[in-house]
């Protein structure tokens, strides 16, 4: 992959003028920030932008700009092989197949890497840029930021693989603190009852979703709930105070027959950037991730671009604007799929919400409710909307039992999907689609079909 990294360095120092194309979430924003971070620093002239996905209409533009190098980053994989016309170069890490293989392409995928858990498309662009000067390993915390937030950390509670040595970067250089917490989101940010109140990985039995039970059991452990007017923070607690919480916790996964395994889940490596303050949104990777998450994905990756350059004035600010907004949307995507009937067949569950859920969202609202304490996470879990375009996108999510049987929701996705006319893809754990208005009956049939050969039972 170094060599990989290399190629691709030379041709675009070969370049004169880059236009960067990005994907819409964080893993895509920091992606994109690192590459033009990069180019800044190379003195070359270069464009950014960024899209839900490499439809016709975005490879109709770029076939008109006609620009020196086009870089896709966290997306492009899927059409490597097409396009000839398009001088390019990708840094992805979706799934693709073998002959996608090619000197300016750069996927762990290609290498034997699993690119759900072992380098994101962050870490990808990171390469290259390091590649180009190793002086961009300043980097390397944008890279895990990114990472994080393809929750590329879910697999084993950790980073793994490639994203390991990015670490290690992060932390030689001063940018990366690593330490084994609790996994919980919000750490920094959300006070204490909230936090408990949406922990869902592990789910806490009695107590996720429940404020008056989360107050109730910070109450019993005597957890001082705010200090003077502010309410207080994981980050807050002092060793004994945490350590009281998370036998707490413990106690109770195994007492509900949760077993060892789940209950090890609690605790995990925390990626803190180092430049950051503590308390704020950007210390800790996973928060960051989310207000990038909440610029992106709502058409302003602007504001989150500059966050990732380095604003910490009007464009943070903007971002905070964006964040509680997206939190809300959260809330009421959740409320929305809950109230929408779950279908289940034989070897999948789905809800189609519509015009209920923004589009961009659905992937995390559908990862939220396959979360939920009363769902069955033995199926893999389908969230349908429609689409601004009057198309109708469909995200699925599986948990990790599942793909070690063998499920690979991505494969299932894009046959499907292509047999369709539409486009899917993504990881074998999570993975998107596109495909025409009322043809989600036949969609289903054919992932219905594809996971039931997958899984081995
Ligand atoms: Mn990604």
């Amino acid at each position: 992959m170094i060599r990989r990294a290399n190629e691709i360095a030379t041709i675009i120092r070969n370049s004169k003028e880059i236009h960067i194309v990005t994907h819409i979430d964080a893993d895509g924003i920091t992606a994109g920030a690192i590459a033009s971070e990069t180019l800044r620093r190379l003195r070359k002239e270069y464009s950014l932008e960024c899209v839900k996905q490499l439809d016709e209409v975005v490879i109709k533009k770029l076939l008109s700009e006609d620009h020196d190098l086009v870089w896709f980053t966290d997306l492009g994989s899927g059409i490597s092989t097409q396009y000839p016309e398009i001088k390019k170069i990708i840094t992805d890490h979706h799934e693709c197949p073998p002959e996608s293989d090619a000197l300016f392409h750069l996927n762990p995928h290609l290498f034997g890497r699993d690119g759900s858990f072992e380098l994101s498309g962050s870490g990808a662009t990171y390469l290259v840029s390091k590649a180009l000067n190793p002086k961009n390993k300043d980097l390397s915390a944008l890279a895990i930021v990114g990472a994080v937030g393809d929750l590329q950390d879910r697999k084993f509670c950790e980073l793994r693989g490639v994203n390991t040595e990015i670490v290690n970067d992060g932390i030689e250089e001063g940018m990366l603190k690593t330490m084994k917490d609790i996994r919980y989101f919000g750490k920094e940010t959300r006070p204490l009852s909230k936090l408990l109140q949406y922990a869902s990985d592990p789910l806490i039995p009695g107590i996720s979703g429940r404020e008056d039970a989360c107050l109730a059991l910070l109450q019993e452990q005597q957890i001082r709930l705010k200090d003077g007017d502010r309410w207080r923070t994981w980050v807050d607690l002092d060793k004994e105070e945490k350590r009281r919480i998370i036998s707490t916790i413990i106690q109770m996964l195994l007492s509900k027959g949760f077993g060892y395994q789940t209950a090890t889940r609690l605790l995990g490596e925390t990626y803190l950037l180092s430049k950051e303050e503590e308390g704020t949104v950007l210390h800790d990777a996973k928060e960051f991730a989310t207000l990038l998450n909440s610029t992106a994905r709502y058409g302003q990756y602007e504001v989150g671009l500059q966050v990732c350059l380095g604003d910490r004035g009007k464009w943070l600010k903007e971002a905070l604007n964006l964040l509680s907004g997206h939190r809300h949307n959260l809330v009421e995507g959740l409320q929305f799929a809950r109230e929408e009937k779950l279908q289940k067949l034989g070897h999948l569950q789905y809800f189609h919400a519509g015009d209920g859920i923004r589009d961009t969202i659905i992937g995390i609202v559908t990862n939220m409710m396959l979360n939920a304490e009363d769902i069955d996470k033995e199926l893999p879990l389908l969230g349908f909307v429609h689409t601004e375009n009057g198309d109708v996108k469909v995200s699925a999510r599986a948990t990790q039992s599942l793909v070690d049987r063998g499920l690979d929701l991505a494969t299932a996705f894009s046959k499907a999907a292509k047999e369709l006319n539409g486009v899917g893809g993504g990881h074998n754990i999570a993975a998107g689609a596109t495909i025409p208005k009322g043809k989600e009956e036949e969609f289903l049939r054919m992932v219905e079909r594809e996971i039931q050969l997958q899984l081995v039972y």
